[in-house]
């Protein structure tokens, strides 16, 4: 009790010393990213303030009242020259809600603002919200979609799992005050909506991912593409599939877009995730994709398999075996900070260029869809080493 000054001050000092920790690159991989060595946000960042009572008349243990599970699934945006994550941030009630963390570099020293995003609460059935997409539109607002979840009405008695995913919208020029737009109707179930950043033919433009059930993608057969006429009045009237999910790949199950995609001279750049099942349970991992200048829902590129799958401590967290991503910022340099979230768990970074993505895209052999073709695909490219090889005597 008589200590609660000097815990209290060890708090604080050990969460300085996380809050600034320098972090390191790791060593060249495969040279497509890199990635650093420590978590950029993890539940260890959120400020004290918002679990503990600092005064030590009511918490005389000095114990944390409000408890914090993980941070996660951050949309991203560089403004006014800092880096900012909308993290996905989850008590453990698991209830999640977005708070603005913000980092000088992009690679360390994220802290969080004062308070969390005061997301206008509009929709009394709403019970969670979660991975929020930012997007600034060339009508000058900064978006935010997110994925609204309510327990389904039409569930069997004592089924409580049952629920139905919505994308819920909001806009803000300042990211303090948001306004909220109505959630998008559209006929199924939506989660993975991100609104991309020009009119399209004088239209707002999503990537969608319609699905048959909360979790079952079903016959909505991967990332889909729907023009609006109005923003505050988003109804969906028509939309297709632009990129597919196949059978034996790591985009079997379920694949959803990413953040929305970055310009280049070549074509849009996508990141999405892609899901299969196993015995373990569905595995997420970070794929990507291009999109043609002149019609972006016109896939140009297909490097095969993943970017990005989860790997050493990574697998490991609250839902292990996934990785996932919804935010990445393209810095005027030609750098690329890719942000994502290991097992539902954490926050990381990992870095790339524009010019390096491209070419990872446009160069690799495609999806072989059979052993046979990737045999033939290692093949082809040792008989085109064949001159380059070195000695080996
Ligand atoms: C969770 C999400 C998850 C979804 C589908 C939601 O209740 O909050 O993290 O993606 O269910 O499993
Ligand atoms: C969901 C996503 C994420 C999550 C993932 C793995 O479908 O929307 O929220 O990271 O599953 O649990």
């Amino acid at each position: 009790m008589t200590n609660f000054k000097e815990q209290m001050e060890a708090l604080f000092r050990k969460q300085e010393a996380l809050l600034s920790r320098k972090n390191i690159r790791a060593e060249r991989g495969n040279g497509i990213i890199n990635r650093y060595k420590y978590p950029v946000v993890t539940h260890d960042h959120i400020p004290l303030n918002w679990r503990y009572d600092l005064n030590p008349e009511t918490n005389p243990y000095c114990l944390e009242r409000i408890g914090m599970n993980a941070a996660m699934n951050a949309g991203a945006i560089k403004w006014k020259g800092k880096y900012l994550l909308v993290v996905r941030v989850e008590g453990i009630d698991r209830k999640s809600f977005f708070a603005i963390a913000e980092s000088p570099n992009g690679i360390d020293n994220f802290r969080f603002w004062e308070r969390p995003v005061a997301l206008p609460d509009t929709e009394p059935e709403e019970t969670n919200v979660y991975d929020m997409r930012l997007t600034a539109h060339e009508d000058g607002w900064i978006y935010g979609i997110f994925c609204s979840e309510r327990h389904d009405p039409d569930a069997a008695p004592g089924d409580l799992s049952s629920a139905i995913a919505k994308a819920g919208i909001v806009r803000t020029k300042n990211l303090t005050d948001w306004e909220r737009l109505p959630d998008l109707q559209s006929p199924g179930q939506q989660r993975n909506v991100v609104l991309h950043p020009g009119f399209i033919n004088g239209k707002y433009a999503l990537y969608t991912r319609p699905q048959d059930g909360f979790i079952e993608a079903g016959n909505g057969g991967g990332i889909g593409w729907a023009l609006l006429d109005d923003i505050t009045n988003p109804v969906i009237t028509g939309e297709t599939i632009i990129e597919r999910r196949y059978y034996h790949t790591i985009k079997e199950v379920k694949n959803g877009e990413g953040p929305h995609p970055i310009k280049t001279a070549h074509g849009w750049l996508h990141l999405a995730h892609g899901v299969r099942g196993c015995a373990a349970g569905l595995r997420y991992v970070l794929y990507m994709y291009m999109t043609s200048l002149e019609d972006p829902a016109k896939v140009i590129a297909q490097p095969a398999g993943y970017l990005m799958a989860p790997q050493g401590e990574e697998r490991i967290g609250d839902v292990s075996n996934v990785l996932f991503s919804n935010g990445w910022i393209a810095d005027e340099d030609g750098r690329v900070l890719i942000y994502y979230a290991s097992s539902d768990t954490r926050m990381h970074v990992a870095e790339s260029t524009i010019d390096i993505l491209v070419d990872y895209c446009l160069n690799p052999p495609t999806e072989p869809y059979r052993s046979a073709a990737s045999v033939q695909q290692i093949n082809e490219l040792i008989d085109k080493n064949k001159s380059f090889t070195q000695d080996e005597n």
